[in-house]
């Protein structure tokens, strides 16, 4: 992680001058920025969210940021690729879209389908970012209505999501922003 610290200085000088008497004061001020870098869940306090079986929709709005002069990394993972119920799964699409476009993950099937192997996507934003030290948004987008890419793994079986028996199916995804 590569450390970036700020520091900022402001002396004030007041000096007053009145019938021979002088008076002056002096202010020093300092601040020190420590380095940053993280994302949080801006929309979902509890870190759970739903997903209906509709069109495309967004299920977490996410703020990033990072004061790094070097390399802000941001890796997604979901944990399985699927939505997951015992052995019953729906397979679904993700996109990640984030304000600054170094970030964006166009739409992919976690896994098997994508093509970035093994289900973890990596983003990298090369340089200092005054909007990214500000705090820059990125919108999460998941949709169940996609075909599963192929047979399930051994003893699962996927369904359409307007088709699998009922049931809670779930599935975890991590988001981390870090300076490299
Ligand atoms: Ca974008
Ligand atoms: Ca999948």
């Amino acid at each position: 992680m590569k450390a970036v610290g700020i520091v900022s200085g402001l002396a004030v000088l007041a000096a007053l001058t009145a019938g021979g008497a002088a008076q002056a004061e002096n202010l020093s001020v300092n601040t020190t920025v420590a380095p940053y870098c993280g994302i949080r869940l801006a929309n979902v306090s509890s870190g759970t969210a739903s997903v209906a079986h509709e069109a495309e929709q967004m299920v977490a709005n996410l703020e990033l940021a990072c004061n790094t002069g070097g390399t802000a990394q941001l890796v997604v993972n979901p944990l399985n690729g699927d939505f997951k119920n015992g052995n019953n799964l729906i397979n679904y699409a993700m996109r990640f879209d984030a304000a600054d476009n170094a970030f964006d993950i166009n739409t992919t099937d976690a896994y098997p389908g994508d093509a970035e192997g093994s289900g973890k996507f990596t983003r990298n934003k090369v340089g200092y970012s005054q909007s990214l030290a500000n705090g820059s948004a990125a919108q999460f987008y998941l949709n169940v209505n996609v075909a599963a890419p192929g047979p399930a793994p051994l003893g699962q079986t996927f369904y359409p999501a307007n088709a699998a028996p009922a049931g809670t199916y779930n599935e975890s995804f991590s988001f981390e922003l870090s300076a490299i």
